[in-house]
């Protein structure tokens, strides 16, 4: 875990460093990737791959190397239209599966110096203190959540998602970046989470802390259902996960039959 925090550190230290910084939109006009997300990607490729010989790599911005049964899942930048805008929240996320399971994750915020880790069966823990998710009802609960930048053809849904969970808790935040996001709420700052389209890098870190400070994480199909790409529920309890869960499926199914097509 050491050399994976010490790799941690480094890469937050070049995504500070905004020297000759470049930015383009990749797919669709919302979706960005800047020169440092490449140039952070390119060392933790280098640097974790060292780490453990024979190792394969998957990272948000080049794609995967190597077919190891050990496998880093990397979102060098997550956030990065917060970095493009210099709104200095976003985070470096590194996740080691084995054999398909999650074993570590870290979740780096290099603004705030935040170090969010997690090894299977260990615990969670935050610049080495232990945390633990929250144990708010779902009333006094805040909720984190975004509409679907990418994919806006689902924001009508994820608009009715929010619409019907706002009145049962207490608010809404939105971060920009769902590995932080995920990590503030292993560590009991916020309480509830959904999400529609993710990718394995935004998450697989986070999930892993979540499960590990005691959180509830999956999808529409329940706790443990998830594999790792699409819509992600994760909550403080499993009984504000259930009632949310029942809400988000609701409203996909609603949007699935065309009931809430976009303006
Ligand atoms: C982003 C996430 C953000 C989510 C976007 C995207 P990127 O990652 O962290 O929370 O809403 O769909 O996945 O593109 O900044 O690495």
């Amino acid at each position: 875990m050491d050399g994976l925090k010490e790799a941690a550190e480094e890469a937050g230290r070049i995504m500070l460093d905004r020297r000759g910084l470049t930015v383009h939109a990749k797919g669709t006009r919302e979706n960005l990737a800047t020169s440092a997300d490449f140039k952070v990607e390119r060392f933790l490729r280098k640097r974790l791959t060292e780490l453990i010989p024979g190792s394969s790599f998957i990272g948000e911005e080049d794609g995967r190397s190597g077919d190891g049964d050990c496998a880093w899942i990397v979102d060098p930048i997550d956030g990065t239209a917060n970095y493009a805008r210099d709104l200095r929240v976003s985070t470096v996320s590194i996740a080691l599966r084995k054999n398909g399971e999650t074993v570590a994750g870290i979740v780096h915020q290099p603004y705030t110096d935040e170090m969010f880790c997690a090894e299977k069966g260990k615990g969670a823990y935050v610049n080495g203190r232990k945390i633990h998710v929250s144990d708010r009802p779902l009333a006094n609960s805040m909720f984190c959540t975004s509409w679907s930048a990418y994919k806006k053809e689902r924001s009508p849904m994820c608009f009715g998602i929010s619409e019907r969970i706002l009145p049962l808790c207490e608010d809404i935040r939105r971060f920009g970046t769902a590995a932080y996001e995920l990590s503030l709420l292993a560590e009991g700052k916020i309480d509830i989470y959904f999400e529609a389209a993710l990718q394995p890098w935004d998450l697989a870190a986070g999930a892993l802390i979540v499960r590990e400070a005691g959180g509830v994480c999956g999808s529409v199909h329940g706790p443990e259902s998830y594999d790792g790409e699409g819509a992600m529920i994760a909550s403080n309890s499993k009984e504000s996960f259930d009632t949310i869960r029942d809400i988000i499926e609701e409203e996909m199914v609603k949007w699935e039959r065309g009931d809430r097509l976009p303006r």
